[in-house]
């Protein structure tokens, strides 16, 4: 058995740089050995302080360093296949934000390889499942507490996109999430995806178009929607009302302290995704590492992401076809039943 993970952080930019500092000061069992980054300088200022880690430039030189024995993939999705395969093929523990990649067929080649080494390596970075009012919202559905669940409604906000987000990546790099917990809140896959493209905001960057709508059906028929609004201006939401039969539960509205001052009351809006979710990811992290050092996995398998993916790429047809789009995916092998 190993006694602590040594891991390779491939990608330094604003989710790797947040992890490198988990993993430093808050997470038991694990260590970061290298920081990998095109940008070497960048690589550099993120292991400042960090006895013993490296800083390279390149992914195999991390894999390969006698100091690494698990990976963590922070980098933008369309890198993460060549990383995953060769993570697999030295049978390392992986840790892999998410998209797991940008299309079903890639995932799938990668939930290929894994099934063929016989054993799951890789847990996707989908960190709402490690929140804990997420958490209690599956509770409740999972004990039917207020009866069958109906519909889940989402609102899913961010302050704003940068000039490089896509009309797709609100869909597979935003999205993605909703897939994900729609999944994870009701144990079903999801069969079909429409997107509608309403009014668009005047304050997106020029060929994005943003809000959408998202609509989902999953197996046994519960229907979900989601906005999703990526240059909202007044700060981060992430919040879901679920109705029931018997009831609605509500989560992820702001919370903190409740202020009367100078004749106004109010509170504060969360800023950002690390703020919202930064209990999350620790407990998320923490999970992975305490699974990977019995040689298991601590949350979400490359099932997962593949089969996001695969809503992803249904979404993403559904927005130039405007039609309900259905989600094909392959028998789920074995080894994540
Ligand atoms: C970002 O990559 C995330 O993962 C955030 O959780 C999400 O809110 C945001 O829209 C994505 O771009």
């Amino acid at each position: 058995m190993t006694e602590s993970l040594r891991v390779a952080v491939i990608g330094a930019g604003r989710m790797g740089a947040d992890h490198i500092k988990r993993l430093h000061t808050r997470i038991h069992g694990a260590e970061v050995a290298a920081v990998v980054d095109v940008d070497l300088v960048r690589a550099q200022t993120a292991i400042e302080g960090i006895r013993g880690a490296v800083a390279l430039s390149s992914f195999t030189e991390a894999l390969d360093h006698e100091n690494v024995n698990a990976v963590l993939i922070a980098t933008p999705g369309f890198l993460h296949e060549e990383v995953l395969v060769k993570a697999l093929d030295k049978d390392l523990p992986v840790l892999c934000e998410k998209p797991l990649t940008p299309d079903a067929e890639s995932s799938w080649r990668v939930v290929e390889a894994e099934t063929k080494l016989g054993r799951k390596r890789i847990q996707v970075g989908f960190m709402r499942r490690f929140d804990a009012e997420y958490m209690a919202l599956r509770s409740v559905i999972g004990d039917h507490e207020l009866g069958e669940l109906l519909m889940l409604h989402h609102q899913h906000r961010n302050p704003a996109a940068p000039e490089s987000f896509t009309t797709e990546m609100l869909i597979n790099d935003s999205v993605v999430h909703e897939f994900d917990a729609i999944r994870f809140l009701t144990g079903e896959e999801i069969t079909s995806i429409q997107v509608r493209l309403g009014k668009p905001t005047r304050n997106a960057p020029a060929g994005q178009h943003d809000p959408q709508q998202v609509l989902v059906e999953t197996e046994s028929g519960v229907l979900a929607d989601v906005e999703i609004y990526v240059n909202a201006r007044y700060g981060y939401e992430v919040a879901t009302q679920a109705s029931f039969e018997e009831g609605i539960v509500s989560i992820g509205r702001d919370g903190g302290p409740y202020t009367r001052y100078a004749g106004r009351w109010g509170g504060s809006v969360t800023p950002g995704f690390e703020e919202r979710f930064g209990t999350a990811y620790d407990v998320e992290v923490q999970a992975w590492v305490d699974a990977a050092l019995k040689g298991e996995i601590g949350g979400p398998s490359a099932w997962d992401g593949y089969a996001t993916a695969a809503c992803c790429e249904a979404g993403i047809k559904a927005q130039k076809s405007g039609k309900n789009e259905s989600v094909a995916l392959n028998q789920k092998p074995a080894l994540y039943a």
